[in-house]
């Protein structure tokens, strides 16, 4: 199968850490085409972002459909501009943040999320009380790593991060944690392997889902 992964933002080394991430959780028959939009911000931190990156988003969602791709990805935690390429879209539509909450409930009693910037806190709380995962979750924590921030990640910036991680599951009672951010997603395995829980991130997520489906 083919599939769409579209990285909403105009940085490109993101958009190959997210490609690159998906190489070893995608089956040999899938072909990931990542991409980005050709304009829009550079980095996605606020619903402003959001609604900025969209349109250029949904063109990519055109390309693919002209392309006929069996699903599309959208790689960007506040799974910006869903509806709107479900509508133009003939095959599935999947966000990272729905992905992740969807597999993380399966494996935990509750999940925590760990973002980027505090600015970004409300769109976890829309997102999980659209999708109906509110009970499921113990609180969004954010780490104030800008998404840019994220593409060569320091030493400091993954101790950043796993604190933060440290935090949801000592003091929020979280069994896993949902990364939120797409250029989270080099991280995953190693923070499972220091944490010693499930850290579930969207793109991998979304890519075992569009199989499925
Ligand atoms: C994101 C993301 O996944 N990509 C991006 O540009 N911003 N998410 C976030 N919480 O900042």
């Amino acid at each position: 199968m083919k599939i769409n992964l579209i990285n909403p933002n105009t940085c490109a080394g993101m958009t190959e850490k997210i490609a690159l991430s998906t190489t070893s959780v995608a089956l040999e028959s899938t072909q990931i085409m990542a991409s980005s939009p050709q304009h829009g911000p550079e980095s996605i931190e606020c619903a402003f972002d959001e609604v900025i990156a969209s349109a250029a988003l949904l063109d990519v969602i055109r390309e693919g459909e002209a392309q006929k791709v069996d699903a599309h990805i959208i790689a960007c935690f506040g799974d910006p501009a869903l509806d709107a390429a479900r509508e133009i879209a003939t095959v599935p539509v999947i966000g990272i943040a729905g992905a992740a909450f969807q597999l993380a409930s399966l494996v935990s009693y509750r999940f925590g999320i760990v973002t980027t910037m505090t600015r970004t806190l409300p769109a976890s709380e829309h997102l999980l009380q659209r999708y109906g995962y509110q009970h499921l979750c113990s609180g969004a924590r954010a780490t104030d790593i800008a998404v840019l921030a994220l593409e060569e990640t320091s030493d400091e910036v993954y101790l950043d991060l796993k604190l933060e991680c440290e935090k949801a599951i000592k003091l929020d009672g979280a069994e896993a944690i949902v990364l939120g951010c797409a250029g989270m997603s080099d991280l995953a395995v190693r923070l499972s392997e220091d944490l010693q829980v499930p850290v579930i991130d969207g793109v991998s997520a979304a890519v075992k889902l569009a199989e499925s489906l």
